[in-house]
């Protein structure tokens, strides 16, 4: 096998001038990248929520969520993380809550986050809210960057017999009874503004 001679390529006073200095220019650049430590392709970590949602009755007092650094765990990384309202509106059904989670090099070990949980007297139904991961450094955002939060409700509603409507027949007898009195003051007038 006959090596091919980088020099026999290259030229220096015929490849170095003009566009030809500058073609070649990137075919170093390409070679030098191509050899540099910096581009060694290494397994991305990513970081992600345990589950697309939690469900945590509202009197529980707090809820947990888990974040997975996923990957080789090459490097310190860390990300940051908050909640947001949907149904359920801090501060009134959660406490906001917001935080960075970091990981040393080689360690892989779940964070947990920790968001408190408000027991109002109110029935309003099962609410949610979400909390999200945000400026990944050293590593990803993964395809679950955001987890729900579901808050089931622990107040009845009220009784039915106090949202009771009043019955067309009570309607009734109300403007009735308004109609008498009115026609009552009418005839009790009438002479009196005659005579
Ligand atoms: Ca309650
Ligand atoms: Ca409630």
């Amino acid at each position: 096998m006959t090596a091919i001679r980088f020099t026999t390529l290259v030229n220096p006073s015929r490849d170095f001038a003009g566009a030809r200095g500058a073609a070649w220019s990137a075919v170093f650049l390409v070679a030098g990248l191509a050899n540099s430590p910096l581009v060694v392709a290494t397994p991305g970590d990513a970081a992600n929520f345990s589950a697309t949602s939690v469900t945590v009755n509202e009197s529980a007092g707090t809820v947990n969520l888990t974040v997975l650094r996923q990957g080789v765990g090459g490097g310190i990384a860390s990300v940051d993380y908050s909640t947001s309202n949907f149904t359920a509106m801090a501060p009134g059904d959660y406490t906001t809550t917001a935080g960075t989670l970091s990981w040393g090099d080689g360690d892989l070990t779940p964070r947990t986050i920790t968001v408190p949980i408000i027991d109002d007297a109110i029935h309003e139904g099962d609410e949610s809210f979400y909390v999200a991961l945000s400026n990944p450094q050293g590593l990803a955002l993964g395809i679950l960057p955001s987890e729900a939060v579901v808050i089931t409700d622990n107040d009845a509603a009220p009784p039915a017999a106090a949202v009771t409507a009043p019955t067309l027949g009570g309607i009734a007898s109300v403007l009735l009874a308004a109609l008498l009195a009115l026609t009552a003051r009418a005839s009790n007038r009438g002479p009196s503004r005659r005579s």
